[in-house]
């Protein structure tokens, strides 16, 4: 796949809005390749539009009618010669569709190929691939599931509480633990159906329920020599109805022995695919330390960040360089810091996480030794109703994680936002608990937590 020489793009267009947008244009300015923004008409006045070298409207606020328009967005990468594309996170970055068509037109999509993208978006493949070869897979259903009997007998194989999942779901859609055998059929039935309309696919597969985990994921890189490396792992068990809010590096929870296995297991998994680019590998991890392949994720990720901070790479060249089919160095990295990202959403986390999106009246971002923001907003920006309502990253490095923490506590004080609600105050509240500072948390934490009090 790809060209075999080194050579470099001469102009990439940016499929992607907000502070991932701005991200990428910055790397690029800094590689002395010229940038493409497209643009809703509800983001005609942000930054990404204003510093790119070339801006293309392509539709109207609604992103099935924009950033999710693949023929407008091919449209624009011809009439401007771009060679290439970045998709940033979400929208079309796992699109096989988008993949396949940007290498139809010519057009290097710097992400996975369209097959990497569908076989890991098969959940169930996934994992077949992965325990095939040798990756750490949660017991369970040896592929999908038949009917109710069939999933009946594997529960009471295996035990319960089980957890039956839709192979084309992911990030917590279509899935479901089950507690009860009499809950198994019905339970199963619920999931194909709920999985065939939101899907088109109502496979269903089976496994252990792994109780209070921890979500531990490994940032790794490939290129197209075979060569693969790991950039060790990120915490992102504070979590949210599966929106992440608190990602660190390196994790409270892990060993140095643990840091090895994983960043193996990961490694393993990246090559039973023949990885290709910056991905990640998320597992489960129990109580035990034992670690479970969840996903692969075959983008760049809302917390590359953390991991450019303690490894002292930009992860988005690395993705542009690998992409143009430069070689990596193949060694692993472990941090040799600790950083701490907080995601400054507008939201009132006060009032059940409700979106206040609106005009930016007063803005002033923390600064000092340590500290680093990635957005696109500024004071007077309105921050449109029809996207996420991510504001900023926040993002401070220190030696260890308790400077890291008291960093962090500094920089929220000195964060100025106002005219909309944000997450800020959250932030303030987590970073003072006692459980979070003594680094005693699983996915289950926000649950349980009571920040209201
Ligand atoms: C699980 C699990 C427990 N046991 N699988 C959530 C998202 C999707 N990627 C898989 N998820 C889970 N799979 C087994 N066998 C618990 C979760 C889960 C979770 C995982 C990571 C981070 C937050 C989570 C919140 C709820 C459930």
């Amino acid at each position: 796949m790809g060209k075999k020489h080194s050579t470099l793009f001469k102009k990439i267009l940016i499929a992607n809005r907000g502070e991932i947008a701005l991200r990428i244009i910055r790397t690029c300015k800094e590689m002395g390749i010229h940038t493409v923004a497209v643009y809703s008409t509800a983001d005609k006045d942000s930054l990404p539009v204003r510093f790119a070298d070339e801006a293309v409207c392509i539709g109207p606020p609604s992103s099935l009618d924009s950033y999710l328009k693949i023929p407008n967005i091919i449209a624009a990468a011809e009439i401007t010669n771009a060679d290439a594309i970045h998709p940033g996170y979400g929208f079309l970055s796992e699109n096989a569709k988008f993949s396949k068509i940007c290498q139809e037109h010519g057009i290097k999509f710097i992400g996975a190929s369209p097959e990497m993208i569908e076989e890991m978006g098969d959940k169930a493949s996934a994992k077949a691939t992965m325990l095939a070869a040798g990756v750490p897979c949660v017991p369970g259903s040896p592929g999908l599931l038949k009917d109710g009997k069939h999933a009946l007998k594997i529960a009471k194989e295996i035990g319960l509480p089980v957890m039956m999942k839709a192979t084309a779901g992911g990030g917590g859609k279509g899935m479901r633990v089950v507690w009860k055998e009499e809950d198994v059929e019905p339970f199963l039935e619920a999931i194909q159906r709920e999985a065939a309309a939101a899907f088109g696919n109502d496979g269903v597969y089976m496994e252990k329920f792994v109780e209070e985990p921890r979500h531990i994921e490994i940032q790794i890189a490939g290129d197209m020599y075979g060569k693969v490396c790991h950039m060790s792992e990120r915490d992102c068990s504070i979590q949210r109805r599966h929106q992440k809010l608190v990602e660190e590096t390196p994790s409270p929870f892990m060993t140095a022995a643990l840091r090895k296995a994983m960043g193996e297991a990961a490694i393993k998994a990246a090559k039973a695919v023949n990885y290709e680019g910056v991905g990640t590998v998320e597992f489960l991890v129990d109580k035990h330390r034992n670690f479970y392949f969840m996903e692969m994720n075959t983008r760049i990720q809302v917390e590359h960040t953390i991991t450019e901070e303690v490894i002292g790479w930009d992860l988005i060249k690395e993705q542009i360089k690998i992409a143009a089919g430069e070689p990596i160095t193949g060694k692993n990295y472990t941090p040799q810091a600790h950083a701490i990202q907080c995601r400054i959403n507008a939201e009132d986390p006060f009032n059940n996480w409700m979106p206040s999106p609106g005009r930016i009246t007063e803005y002033h971002e923390p600064g000092g030794i340590g500290i680093r923001i990635d957005t696109h907003v500024y004071a007077g920006y309105t921050i449109p109703p029809n996207y996420d309502s991510m504001v900023s990253k926040l993002i401070t490095v220190a030696q260890s994680r308790e400077e890291a923490i008291r960093k962090m506590e500094r920089a929220l004080g000195e964060y100025i936002v106002e005219g909309v609600k944000t997450t800020i105050p959250f932030h303030q509240k987590l970073m003072a608990n006692e459980r979070f500072r003594a680094g005693d948390f699983t996915t289950k934490f926000l649950e349980e937590w009571d920040y209201k009090a």
